[in-house]
């Protein structure tokens, strides 16, 4: 994806489809060359909206009209010339456009206008994440996260991070070139004192019990229990609408069916699974291997016993219940034995919908305990943790008693490491993956 030369990319910013307006975006070099041509009148006031018609200019026909405004650079979001061009969403009118842009200018790929940015000093890599996720953003919480970090929390902290170990290491560097009996000890003790504070500030980020990573990715909920308990009823509850087969029938249920919710804000994955079951049947097994795997990789397990045999628990179920559990009793309706059990359990009906405001209840508060926003930000992803956890083990191989060579060998490792989060150091075969998780027109 990387060009020597850099060309003029064009792709639809707004999304596909029918929609009252459309917007084009155009970057590069030869961006302004579309006035006096398919924008007819010359290139409007830097940032400002003028009225035009569009035109084809090989036939002369004016295709749409509508708005035109142009970013001179480096006052873009790309840091290059930007004109975006708004039209009637029609897709005609879209296909149109698009056809006369192209025969001048390059289709971008995707995430293309927000690897310029990032190449052009506008943003660091976790900004550029955070826009992707900013797009994408689904519920409150991730909206919030993601436009913290566009706007450069994360980034910002990990530069502080950075320029500390940056200045640790020139203090080395200088150090190496003194003499044995010259080397000026508080400059020893000064560089062991950041390396300290380092260790602890990232052991501290990192240990957050993946909070931002939840956030972004949704909390897992395994509804999990002894077969016809009620939890296809539950998981259809809790959609709000018939997403798992429900019967009588015992063992219904063989695939794991997940559904997507938002709780409070927050985002949710919720996972139905097979019933529980010792059978001969090999596709029953299979589900209850499947149903057993969720329950272990879920951050949080729902655990569903049938009130109509309550308060008979079998071990299987039993096992599962534990500090990551929250334990339903379905089938309300019917007359509960009342049982005492050395673990809370919710009542409910799940055909009824009774007690589900109660469960719902507990089930926010659970998710907005293990994904709540942090006063400080969060680190968002598996990248982020693997660099962070490398810079932490570098740092934590540092020893100042050792020669000199080798403990500055230590801190340009860490501080290679957490270059590489935000996108200063060596990054070059990563920048492809991050950038293709990008829709055409960013
Ligand atoms: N009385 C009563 N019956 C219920 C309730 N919830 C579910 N049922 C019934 O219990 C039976 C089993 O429901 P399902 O939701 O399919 O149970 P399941 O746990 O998904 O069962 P498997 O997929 O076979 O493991 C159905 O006949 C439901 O109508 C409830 O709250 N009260
Ligand atoms: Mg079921």
């Amino acid at each position: 994806m990387t060009n020597t030369v850099i060309d003029t990319i064009f792709a639809q910013a707004s999304g596909p489809g029918r929609a009252g307006v459309a917007v084009m975006r155009i970057s590069g070099p030869d961006a302004f060359s579309l006035f006096g041509s398919i924008v007819p009148g010359p290139s409007p006031q830097a940032r400002q909206m003028d009225r035009t018609g569009f035109v084809d200019p090989d036939s002369g026909e004016t295709i749409d009209d509508g708005l035109v405004v142009c970013f001179p650079q480096p006052h873009s979001f790309t840091g290059e010339d930007v004109v975006e061009l708004h039209l009637h969403g029609s897709i005609a009118v879209i296909a149109s456009v698009n056809e006369i842009l192209a025969r001048r200018f390059r289709l971008a790929e995707p995430g293309e206008f927000t690897r310029r940015a990032f190449e052009n000093g506008k943003m660091d890599l976790t900004a550029a994440e955070g826009i992707a996720d900013l797009v994408d953003a689904e519920t409150e919480a991730q909206r919030r996260q993601a436009f913290r970090q566009m706007r450069g929390e994360l980034g910002d902290l990990y530069e502080r991070w950075c320029s500390e170990l940056i200045e640790a290491i020139a203090n080395f560097e200088a150090q190496i070139d003194f003499s044995d009996e010259d080397i000026p000890a508080d400059l020893v003790d000064k560089v062991t004192l950041s390396v300290t504070r380092l260790v602890a500030e990232l052991a501290a980020h990192l240990n957050d019990d993946r909070r931002g990573e939840i956030t972004r990715d949704g909390l897992f909920v395994t509804i999990v229990g002894p077969p016809n308990a009620g939890k296809s009823t539950l998981l259809n509850r809790l959609a709000r609408r018939e997403v798992a087969i429900v019967s009588a029938t015992a063992g219904t249920t063989r695939d794991v069916i997940e559904v997507r919710l938002d709780l409070g804000g927050y985002p949710v994955v919720v996972a139905d699974t097979a019933g529980l079951t010792e059978s001969d049947d090999e596709i029953e097994t299979e589900g209850v291997r499947r149903a057993l795997a969720r329950a272990e990789e879920a951050d949080l397990k729902l655990i569903v016993l049938d009130g109509a045999v309550w308060p008979e628990i079998d071990e299987t179920t039993r096992s599962l219940i534990d500090d990551r559990a929250m334990v339903v009793v379905n089938k309300r309706d019917l007359d509960l034995v009342a049982a005492e059990f050395p673990f809370d359990v919710i009542p409910i009906s799940a055909k009824d919908g009774d007690g589900l405001d109660f469960l719902l209840e507990g089930l926010t508060l659970a998710v907005a305990e293990r994904c709540g926003l942090a006063a400080s930000p969060s680190l968002t992803r598996t990248r982020h943790r693997r660099s962070l956890e490398d810079c932490l083990a570098a740092l934590q191989r540092y020893d100042p008693k050792g020669t000199t060579e080798l403990a500055a060998e230590d801190l340009r490792q860490a501080a290679r490491a957490l270059g590489q989060v935000v996108g200063r150091v060596g990054v070059e075969d990563i920048l492809d993956v991050i950038f293709m998780e990008f829709c055409i027109g960013k």
